[in-house]
């Protein structure tokens, strides 16, 4: 048994037992990932009743649930990835009326194992060589990014593992999910999409081995949770795939240059390293013949962050999604050329034409249409679920009003400063702000009844409040949203902030 230390220059150590240094001192790095606004919360909390400015709509019923990264100890490296917090799990049960916030960690074996040794035992992100060597083997799941209701579970994903499953009441945590053995591998997207006419889940798996490779697994899961068709294809090299376009008939990979290398991996820190001498590539699959039926397309150099929502209609594939032109450089400063900057996503439109392509991707055309859809920046983008894999009209984001100042920069770029609605048919946007020390996060969209009209419901966000350290959770007409707020959810004190999240209907909760 040895112990984890740091040495002076943030490369992990080992002390025999025997011959430990007195404990350190618990205390975050001084970096802006954990100062102020942006420090770890690590609050699990039970708050019933919170105050509420206006009112909430009673047929809003249901709970609200929204995945965070909110580190439990110091990292075994200072300029440790945000993403690579712990697993923290911000629930809002909305009753009558009422609002109840539940907060939990995910316990996950990573979690627990680093609280029993009250410090930091996994190092960098995916990567296993600098860990400490008492955790050589374990899963480094933390469950930080997405959670999802499927087949009555509800399930915290992380891209780097397997699920975890969650009580949707209590928040305990169940354990990792595997979908009962039917998948192969270690890792499981924290983008997969329901299909709203049958229920399905349909989801894919990159470096599934738990390493680099070039392999992506494609998984069509039914809505009661059997997994009814499973594939694989290869990529030209290994790289970051967070997120994907999903029609009815087709998925979209696009494989940007974020390389994934094993050789790097034993020299560096960094899971990705940005080489823009990579092309950029566009996997189309066809879902009715699978695999075989492969198209390669060439794009400019790019990297997708999230997409919106994709469909087919007849030989045209359409795809709405963020793009940037550079990195993720805020995670992942190292690059093959030096440093760059990172640039904001934008969100575009890429019509493909699917009888263009190559089977190969040695042969790929780069025979596309792209188009930019908001003349301002943003991410995080949401359309009415019950429209996903068809055209919809409305969309909306978390993004910047261009008059608007930007907040202090946060862990991932500067936080947003308004939510956004696009309406499709118009082509027009409004914009809601929450004013000058405030910052909405990922907008979520709930039907205002299950035949109400696509868009007809409430946008909810949760809303950093950096003046007063803590957050709001705001309800909006999802259709007029700079009218602002019907009610304004206040939360008192400060979550960490999050990534994605989901509603379920109380319905669907059983109570
Ligand atoms: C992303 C987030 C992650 C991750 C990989 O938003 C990519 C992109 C929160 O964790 O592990
Ligand atoms: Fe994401």
């Amino acid at each position: 048994m040895t112990t984890a230390t740091t040495q002076a220059d943030g490369t992990p150590g080992q002390q025999p037992v025997g011959t430990q240094p007195p404990p350190e001192t618990m205390r975050f790095p001084d970096t802006p990932k954990f100062r102020g606004f942006f420090a770890p919360s690590r609050i699990e909390a039970d708050v019933y009743d919170l105050e509420v400015e206006g009112s909430i709509p009673p047929e809003l019923s249901g709970a609200f649930y929204r995945a965070a990264a909110d580190t439990q100890y110091p990292p075994r490296f200072p300029n440790d990835v945000y993403i690579n917090g712990d697993g923290m799990i911000h629930m809002v049960r909305f009753d009558n009326g009422h609002a109840d916030l539940k907060t939990r960690y995910v316990r996950t074996q990573r979690f627990q194992l680093e609280r029993q040794a009250r410090q930091a035992l996994f190092g960098a992100y995916r990567n296993p060589r600098t860990d400490d060597p008492s955790v050589a083997g374990v899963d480094d799941g933390n469950a930080n990014t997405s959670i999802i209701w499927h087949a009555g579970k509800l399930l915290a994903l992380k891209e780097a593992a397997l699920p975890y499953e969650l009580d949707p009441a209590t928040l305990e945590t169940k354990g990792v999910y595997d979908f009962s053995g039917q998948i192969p591998g270690r890792t499981f997207t924290a983008h997969p999409k329901h299909d709203p006419r049958t229920g399905e889940l349909i989801a894919f798996a990159y470096n599934a081995s738990g390493l680099p490779d070039k392999q992506i697994h494609i998984y069509e899961i039914s809505a009661d949770g059997k997994v009814t068709r499973s594939q694989t294809f290869e990529v030209p090299y290994s790289s970051m795939v967070h997120d994907w376009l999903v029609t009815r008939d087709h998925f979209v990979f696009t494989i940007s240059p974020m390389v994934a290398d094993p050789e790097q991996m034993k020299t560096e820190e960094q899971y990705f390293v940005w080489d823009p001498n990579q092309g950029t590539y566009v996997a189309i699959i066809p879902r009715d013949q699978g695999v075989s039926g492969i198209k390669w397309f060439r794009s400019e150099q790019l990297m997708e962050t999230h997409s919106l929502n994709a469909w087919t209609d007849g030989d045209t594939l359409v795809g709405d999604h963020f793009t940037t032109e550079s990195g993720w450089f805020s995670q992942f400063p190292k690059t093959t050329v030096g440093l760059l900057p990172e640039l904001p996503p934008f969100l575009h439109r890429w019509t493909f034409d699917l009888t263009q392509g190559a089977a190969h991707w040695d042969d790929a055309t780069d025979t596309y249409h792209s188009e930019q859809l908001l003349s301002s920046p943003g991410d995080m983008p949401r359309v009415d679920p019950r429209v996903l894999m068809e055209k919809n009209r409305h969309a909306w984001v978390g993004g910047f009003h261009p008059d608007l100042p930007k907040g202090e920069i946060g862990p991932m770029g500067p936080p947003f400063n308004s939510l956004i609605h696009r309406d499709d048919l118009t082509g027009e946007s409004a914009f809601w702000s929450p004013g000058e020390h405030g910052a909405p996060e990922e907008p979520v969209f709930v039907p205002k009844s299950a035949d109400a009209d696509e868009g007809e419901g409430y946008l909810l966000a949760l809303v950093g409040r950096r003046d007063q350290m803590r957050h709001d959770l705001v309800v909006l007409d999802a259709l007029d949203i700079a009218a602002g707020p019907i009610a304004t959810v206040k939360i008192p004190f400060r979550l960490r902030y999050g990534f994605h999240g989901t509603w379920v209907p109380a319905s669907e909760l059983g109570r």
